[in-house]
């Protein structure tokens, strides 16, 4: 499963990396809009694993994995002109989902690209971007079917036209300026549109990334297959640097200085693999029960 970290430029989204992935990407380092992707692979915590190790002492220990990319290039605007480049959309169609990185963090040593810090103008900005993007899509789309039925070219008309009216939907959804995830689709329709790399229809983390002393920030942002949450991007990012180093000493420390219990790279994985409706599987319990045992019994 591979989602992809997105956000305006200098919203945080390699420091998020970092602090998801416990790595030390360079951060602060503008793109100026290029395109480029950055990957780690991570375990998807479970207590429950910690618990069966215990008690069956297994060889091997499994925990569920998640790729993240740090994608670096998307602006305002991306969809002026030609719309946004081909590669990015190539990489962004082929993801399972997003991390959408929003700034609410201040900070004079670095400026907001625009001016201001606004986390719902700036999460609306890259809404939009997506949102233009799959009218755009949509729009193609509905225009070949309607081509195909005018011209007699299509061979079965009755799939064409349950197909049209699943694209006139998506576009009345889209044009109220409704991401597509909020439709409820059935599974056939789900496949139906597997192909397209609709962008608005993946599911979304929403990560507010705030500063090291600033309150939580609430967006408002109330959507299906969507979870919003806090993070203090950059305070975690150093926390998951001092874990990966095994400096736990001064983990201990800032940790404390700064009231946190835990590091959130735990919870907001946790988040990312519950999204995307799945359930961590335990692949050496299966092992232990043997074939042909029903899958829930292999769970705890
Ligand atoms: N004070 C503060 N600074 C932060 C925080 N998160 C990121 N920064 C700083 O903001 C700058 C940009 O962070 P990056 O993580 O590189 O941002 P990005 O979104 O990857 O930027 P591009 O890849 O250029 O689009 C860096 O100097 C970070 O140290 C934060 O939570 N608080
Ligand atoms: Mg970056």
């Amino acid at each position: 499963m591979k989602l992809g970290i997105i956000g305006l430029p200098s919203s945080g989204k390699t420091t998020i990396f970092n602090a998801l992935t416990k790595g030390d990407a360079p951060t602060g380092q503008s793109m100026g809009g290029r395109f480029d992707v950055l990957t780690a692979v991570v375990d998807v915590y479970d207590p429950r694993v910690d618990v069966l190790t215990k008690m069956f002492n297994p060889k091997k220990t499994t925990f569920a994995k998640i790729t993240y990319t740090d994608v670096a290039g998307i602006k305002k605007g991306a969809n002026e002109g030609g719309g946004m480049s081909g590669e990015l959309l190539n990489h962004l169609s082929g993801l399972d989902g997003f991390v959408h990185v929003v700034r609410a963090f201040a900070s004079d040593l670095v400026p907001h690209p625009d001016g201001s810090v606004d986390a719902v103008r700036d999460l609306e900005i890259l809404d939009t971007e997506f949102l233009l993007n799959d009218l755009g899509v949509v729009e193609r789309r509905m225009e070949k079917i309607e081509d195909g039925l005018r011209k007699g070219a299509t061979k079965n008309k009755a799939a064409a036209q349950a197909e049209l009216e699943l694209f006139q939907q998506l576009n009345e959804t889209l044009s109220e300026e409704r991401p597509l995830r909020t439709l409820h689709l059935t599974d056939e329709q789900e496949k139906m549109l597997r192909g397209y790399g609709l962008l608005t229809l993946k599911p979304t983390v929403v990560i507010i990334n705030i500063g090291d002393d600033q309150a939580e920030v609430n967006l408002n942002y109330d959507h299906p297959q969507t979870v919003v949450t806090n993070l203090r991007g950059k305070l975690e990012m150093e926390l998951a640097q001092l874990s990966a180093a095994g400096d736990t000493e001064s983990l201990e420390m800032f940790m404390e200085e700064y009231g946190v219990t835990e590091l959130s790279l735990d919870k907001v994985i946790g988040l990312s693999y519950d999204l995307m409706g799945l359930q961590s599987f335990l692949p050496w319990v299966k092992t232990k029960c043997g074939p042909g045992r029903s899958s829930a019994k292999q769970r705890p």
